[in-house]
């Protein structure tokens, strides 16, 4: 996706904060992820396949950087480049990013962690890598090792946990493996962990701490790896990313399907559930709509779209003229504190509690799917 200049631009000014706060040392590169790069790098060549998890959403900006650095460069059969978090992307791009990976040789897997069947297909797709790796090494091991690299909150945890859950392996040896710790927060896995994912061969993978390189020196990038979630929200403006995404979403047409969405919530909404499950049982359905009238946070995330869709829609400015996009930004943030309920007089903090609310649902694939990276161009 191309950005926008004026995406751009803000995604320059805060990747800019970024920068400056990892210059005076509060930056992301803690001793401790020194100490757990030493370690993965140690590994690195003794594992039989490695698997580089990066953000479907910005394929190119959660590069790990260590597999280049780390000497003897990793040859490419022995690595896979899976995008996790497909739910969240936007099917077309990442289609077209999945054909540049294929052009440059380098073997990709798109996989929801969340989604056994998704999580199924992968684990079949490592399970046949490894039977070929064996093939060609002349290797007759009845013990092949995994390992899952990547930037923080890329979702390595969560897919090796999913992976463990499928893998076929009886219920005894599942019940005695620990479950690796999965968080929305980056840094949260702070050692290497084994978790069993296969038999016949034994499949053993190592689950590993995020990292990142020391510096990053391009501001954009810096900028979507926070609003993807891989850089502390305390380096950060709140109010900054949720303009930035602001900015991003204004020039997208995500919101365009929520034009529907100002007339009645319940009919409207149950409709929109119908259209997107068309394949759906009437029980199913029965079951939505009970869900919908149930949770409060669907209304909450109606509320949120309708706001923003009428702000833009009655917005009579230029999107390309940054002034312009700056007033309907300040709109749209004026439209959403009632969205989310945020009351000025009691909350101090008005601004940063909208901010945190709306880079939830952004995180989260309520608010629009995007593909921040446009794919390089090829010759
Ligand atoms: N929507 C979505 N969220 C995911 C997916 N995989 C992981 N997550 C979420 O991403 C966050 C980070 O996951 P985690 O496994 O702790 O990331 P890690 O730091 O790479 O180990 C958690 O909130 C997960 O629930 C996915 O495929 N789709
Ligand atoms: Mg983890």
């Amino acid at each position: 996706m191309a950005l926008g200049s004026i995406a751009s631009k803000l995604a320059r000014e805060i990747g800019s904060v970024v920068k400056k706060a990892v210059s005076s040392n509060r930056g992301w590169y803690s001793p401790h992820m020194a100490a757990a790069s030493c370690a993965i790098a140690q590994r690195l060549p003794l594992v039989d396949l490695i698997v580089e998890i990066r953000d479907a959403r910005i394929p190119l900006s959660s590069e790990y950087e260590l597999l280049r650095i780390v000497p003897p460069p990793c040859p490419p059969s022995k690595r896979i480049v899976v995008m996790n978090k497909m739910d969240l992307t936007n099917p077309t791009q990442i289609k077209e990013w999945m054909r540049y990976f294929e052009q440059q040789k380098c073997i990709s897997y798109g996989v929801n962690s969340h989604n056994k069947d998704s999580v199924k297909g992968l684990l079949n797709f490592i399970q046949a890598q490894a039977r070929e790796l064996n093939k060609a090494d002349h290797r007759f091991s009845d013990a092949i090792t995994v390992m899952l690299v990547g930037i923080p909150n890329v979702g390595k945890s969560a897919l090796a946990n999913s992976l463990h859950q499928i893998g076929r392996i009886s219920a005894a040896e599942k019940g005695k493996l620990k479950h690796a710790l999965v968080s929305p927060q980056p840094g949260e896995t702070k050692d290497i962990s084994s978790l069993k994912i296969g038999s016949h061969p034994n499949i053993y993978l190592l689950d590993t701490p995020g990292i990142l390189p020391p510096t990053i020196h391009d501001a954009e990038r810096c900028s979507k790896l926070a609003l993807t979630g891989a850089i502390r929200d305390s380096l950060i403006g709140l109010k900054d990313l949720a303009q930035y995404f602001l900015a991003i979403l204004n020039l997208s047409d995500q919101y365009e399907k929520w034009a529907k969405l100002s007339t009645n919530w319940g009919k409207v909404s149950i409709l929109e559930h119908k259209e997107e499950h068309s394949s759906s049982s009437k029980l199913e359905m029965r079951q939505k709509r009970q869900y919908l009238t149930d949770h409060t946070q669907d209304f909450m995330v109606h509320d949120v779209r309708r706001a923003l869709f009428d702000a833009i829609s009655s917005f009579d400015g230029n999107l390309e003229c940054e002034d312009d996009m700056v007033k309907l930004i300040e709109a749209q943030f004026v439209a959403l504190r009632e969205a989310f309920h945020v009351q000025e007089e009691i909350d101090q903090n008005v601004q940063d509690k909208v901010a945190v609310k709306l880079l939830n649902l952004c995180r989260t694939g309520r608010l629009g799917h995007y593909t921040l990276d446009p794919v390089p161009a090829t010759h």
